[in-house]
C-alpha cells in the first residue's frame, strides 16, 4: 500500500473552482492546456505519485546512496531509479517548460499542483529532475552556445545544480572565495570548494551541469562582485551532443544527513589537479547574483510547496489512523464499560486534526495563490503588456509572496508534522511502520536550505516591504479588506470576517512598529536590533493572516456551492472549508493579538546580554 495519498479534490477545488485559474484553462498562452486535459494531467501524476514514485520513498531513506571516493562517483538505490523513470517516461518534467522548449502551455498554478503530490510522494525524484527548469533558465540567460547547451540537456535529461554555498559561505552568499580566471579562448578556470550542493552527483544520467557562483580575479566583495558560470562534468561538442574530456569539478565527498537521504548533498571542488574546471559566464555579462536569483525564486517556490505537500501527506496518514484507531470512551460517556470510540470522538485529537487540515489547506491555498501572478505575468508577456502597470504589480506581488510560501510554509509544516501529524498515531507514530517519522527527517531541511527562515524574514521585511516602498502589501491589504468589507457569506461567515478584520489590524500595527524602530535607527543605529529581532516574528504572523483570508474566500465559494445540489462527497468537502475557517478564525488568529504586543514592547535588553551569560 502506498504511503502517499494526494488530496486530489482540493488541488482541483483551487484549480477550478476557487482561483483565477479556473478562468485560464484554454486561452491565450494556455491555450493547449483546456479544463479536461488539466484534469487528466492531475489524475495521471497522482497515479504515478501514488503509485510508482512513492514506491521506493522508504527504500531509499533505509539504503541511501554510495560514494566511492576512489572514482568520485555516487551509486543510488535501483528502487529510486525506478521511480524518477516513471515520471520521466511520462515527460512529466516538461510541465513547466515554455512551448518553444516542448512545454504543454500549463499555467504555473497547474504545473505546481501537479508537483505538489511528487513532492509530497517523494520530493527528491523532484529534486533529481530539476534540470529541465535549470535548462529553462539557461536558455532564457544564455549565449547562443548556451541555449544550445540547454536544448542538450533537455533533449539527454542531463542533471543540473545551483551552486552557491561554501563552507564560509551559507546564509553570507557574498563571502563566497570560489575563484574565476578568465583564459585567451573565452572561457574561465574555476578553483575553489563547495559544499553542500545537491546533485552533484548521481548515476542518473551521463553528464550534470552546473551552475557556478564564483569571484572573476579583480572583481569586488560581496554578492555583486559574483558572477554565473556554466561548468559541465563532461565538456559536451554542442553540435553533436557528443560527451568529450572529463572537466575538473569534482564531488569529493557526500554528506550523511537526518533525512532526505536519497538527494546527495556533496562537496564540490573545482580545479584541484592536473585538469582544469572550466567554465563559461553565463550570458557572457557579470551579473551573478541577480542570475542566479532567476533559480533562486524557483527553488524557494519548490521549498514551500515541498513542505507542504508534506504536511498534506502527514495530515492524510494522521486522518486515516485517528478514525481507526479505537481507544478510551467519549468524554461525556458515564461507567467504566461505556463504549470504546475512535480517537476522533477525542476533543483534543480533533483540535489537532482540525489545526492539521486547516493549515495544509490553507497553506496549499498560499502557494498556488502565489502561483496564478506568475500566470498573469506570462498572460501579460504573450499578450505583448509585460510593461503595464498591471503585470507588474503581478510581479511584486509574487515576489512578496514568496517568502510566506518557503519561509512561513516550511515553519508551519515542520512544527505540525512533529507537534501534530505524529502525536495523533501516539507511539505508532515513533515507528518506522508509519512514515511520519520520515516526512519529519525528510522535511526539517524546507526551514534551512534556500535561505533559512531567519532570511526569509528579512527578505519578506526589508525587501518585499521597505524596497518595495509597502507597493505590493499595500494591494494585498486592500484585498484583505475588501473580504472583510464584504458580504458574501455573511450570517455564516460573520464571525470569521470579524476575526480576520482583528487580525489585519495587529498584522498592520506590528508594522507600524517596525517602521517607528526603522525610522529611529536614523538616530541611533541600534534600533535596527529591534527590527531584527522580529522579521521572522512578523513573516508567521503575515502567513497566518493570508491563510486566514484564503480559508475565509475558500468558505465563500464553499456557501455558494452548498447553496445548489451536490453530492454527499462534495457536500463533505465543503463542510469541511466551513468548519475549517470557523477553526482557524477561532483558535489560531487569535494568537495575533499576542505577537502584536510582544512587538510593540520590543526593546533591546536581548542584546545588551553578556555574551558570555547566554
Ligand atoms: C540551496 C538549494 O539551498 C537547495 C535545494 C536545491 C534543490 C534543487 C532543486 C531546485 C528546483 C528549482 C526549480 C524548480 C522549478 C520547477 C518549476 C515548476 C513550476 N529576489 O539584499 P542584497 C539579489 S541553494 C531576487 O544586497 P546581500 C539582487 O540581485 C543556496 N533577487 O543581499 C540584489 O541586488 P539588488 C541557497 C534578490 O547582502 C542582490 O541579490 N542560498 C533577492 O548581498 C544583493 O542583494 C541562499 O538562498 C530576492 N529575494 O546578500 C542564500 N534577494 O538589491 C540565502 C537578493 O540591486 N541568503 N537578490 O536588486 C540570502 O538570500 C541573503 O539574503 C543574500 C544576501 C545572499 C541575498
Ligand atoms: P549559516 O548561514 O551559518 O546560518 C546558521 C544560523 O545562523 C541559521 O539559523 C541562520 O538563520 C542564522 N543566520 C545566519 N546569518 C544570519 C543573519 N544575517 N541574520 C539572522 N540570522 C542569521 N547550497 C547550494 O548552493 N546548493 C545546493 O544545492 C544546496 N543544497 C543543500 C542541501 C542540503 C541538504 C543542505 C543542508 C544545504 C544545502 N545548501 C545548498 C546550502 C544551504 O542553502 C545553506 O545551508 C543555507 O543557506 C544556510 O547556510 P549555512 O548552513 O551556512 O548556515
Amino acid at each position: 500500500m502506498s504511503h502517499y495519498t494526494a488530496n486530489l479534490r482540493d488541488l482541483e477545488f483551487n484549480l477550478f473552482e476557487f482561483l483565477d485559474t479556473k478562468d485560464r484553462f484554454g486561452t491565450g498562452p494556455f491555450a493547449q492546456m483546456d479544463t479536461e486535459t488539466a484534469r487528466g494531467v492531475l489524475a495521471e501524476v497522482r497515479r504515478l505519485a501514488e503509485g510508482p514514485i512513492a514506491a521506493s520513498f522508504a527504500d531509499a531513506d533505509r539504503n541511501p546512496p554510495v560514494f566511492d571516493p576512489a572514482t568520485n562517483s555516487v551509486t543510488l538505490p535501483e528502487s529510486f531509479k525506478g521511480s524518477v523513470r516513471a515520471i520521466e517516461d511520462g515527460e512529466w518534467f516538461s510541465l513547466d517548460l515554455p512551448e518553444h522548449l516542448g512545454g504543454f502551455g500549463a499555467p504555473h498554478a497547474l504545473t505546481w499542483a501537479a508537483f505538489e503530490m511528487v513532492l509530497g510522494a517523494n520530493p527528491a525524484v523532484f529534486m533529481y529532475g530539476s534540470w529541465a527548469a535549470f535548462a529553462a533558465i539557461l536558455d532564457e540567460l544564455g549565449t547562443p552556445d548556451q541555449k544550445r547547451l540547454a536544448r542538450l540537456m533537455l533533449q539527454h535529461k542531463w542533471g543540473a545544480t545551483m551552486v552557491l554555498t561554501e563552507p564560509d559561505a551559507g546564509s553570507d552568499v557574498g563571502a563566497g572565495r570560489t575563484r574565476a580566471v578568465r583564459q585567451d579562448d573565452g572561457s574561465w578556470h574555476l578553483t575553489g570548494v563547495k559544499r553542500f550542493i545537491t546533485s552533484a552527483e548521481h548515476d542518473l544520467s551521463d553528464n550534470i551541469v552546473h551552475l557556478v557562483l564564483a569571484r572573476p580575479e579583480g572583481a569586488g566583495p560581496g554578492t555583486k562582485g559574483l558572477s554565473l558560470f556554466v561548468v559541465p562534468k563532461f565538456h559536451v561538442d554542442l553540435l553533436t551532443g557528443a560527451l568529450g574530456e572529463r572537466n575538473g569539478v569534482y564531488v569529493t565527498n557526500v554528506e550523511r544527513k537526518m533525512g532526505l537521504k536519497v538527494s546527495t548533498t556533496c562537496e564540490l571542488t573545482f580545479g584541484d589537479g592536473p585538469v582544469p574546471a572550466k567554465g563559461w559566464l553565463v550570458g557572457e555579462v557579470h551579473d551573478g547574483i541577480a542570475q542566479m536569483f532567476e533559480v533562486i525564486e524557483h527553488a524557494r517556490m519548490f521549498v514551500g510547496a515541498k513542505a507542504i505537500a508534506t504536511l498534506s501527506a502527514g495530515y492524510q496518514v494522521a486522518l486515516d489512523y485517528a478514525k481507526n484507531r479505537i481507544q478510551g470512551a467519549d468524554l461525556t460517556a458515564t461507567g467504566k464499560d461505556a463504549p470504546r470510540v475512535p480517537i476522533t470522538r477525542h476533543p483534543d485529537v480533533r483540535r489537532s486534526l482540525m489545526l492539521q487540515k486547516s493549515y495544509a489547506e490553507g497553506m496549499r491555498a498560499l502557494y498556488l495563490y502565489t502561483a496564478t501572478f506568475r500566470d498573469q505575468v506570462t498572460e501579460a508577456e504573450a499578450a505583448g503588456t509585460a510593461d503595464s502597470e498591471e503585470a507588474r504589480l503581478a510581479a511584486r506581488v509574487n515576489d512578496l509572496l514568496l517568502p510566506l510560501v518557503k519561509g512561513f510554509g516550511s515553519e508551519r509544516a515542520t512544527q505540525l508534522l512533529t507537534a501534530e501529524s505524529l502525536q495523533t498515531l501516539g507511539g505508532s507514530g515513533y515507528l518506522q511502520d508509519y512514515p511520519i517519522e520520515q516526512y519529519i527527517r525528510d522535511s526539517k531541511i524546507d526551514t534551512l536550505y534556500e535561505g533559512t527562515t531567519a532570511i526569509q524574514g528579512q527578505d519578506f521585511f526589508f525587501r518585499k516591504i521597505v524596497k518595495d516602498g509597502g507597493v505590493a502589501l499595500t494591494w494585498l491589504a486592500g484585498r484583505i479588506q475588501d473580504t472583510i468589507d464584504a458580504e458574501v457569506g455573511n450570517g455564516r461567515l460573520k464571525e470569521e470576517r470579524a476575526a480576520l478584520a482583528t487580525a489585519l489590524g495587529d498584522v498592520q500595527a506590528m508594522l507600524a512598529a517596525l517602521f517607528g524602530h526603522l525610522t529611529a535607527a536614523q538616530e541611533d543605529v541600534t534600533s535596527l536590533y529591534k527590527v531584527g529581532q522580529n522579521t521572522s516574528r512578523l513573516l508567521l504572523a503575515a502567513g497566518d493572516l493570508i491563510t486566514a483570508w484564503l480559508l475565509v474566500r475558500q468558505a465563500e465559494v464553499a456557501l455558494g456551492a452548498l447553496a445548489g445540489e451536490v453530492t454527499s462527497a462534495d457536500r463533505h468537502f465543503y463542510e469541511g472549508k466551513l468548519a475549517a475557517v470557523r477553526f482557524f478564525t477561532t483558535q489560531v488568529l487569535p494568537r495575533l493579538s499576542s505577537e502584536r504586543v510582544i512587538v510593540e514592547n520590543t526593546d533591546n535588553a536581548l542584546m545588551e546580554v553578556d555574551e558570555a551569560a547566554l
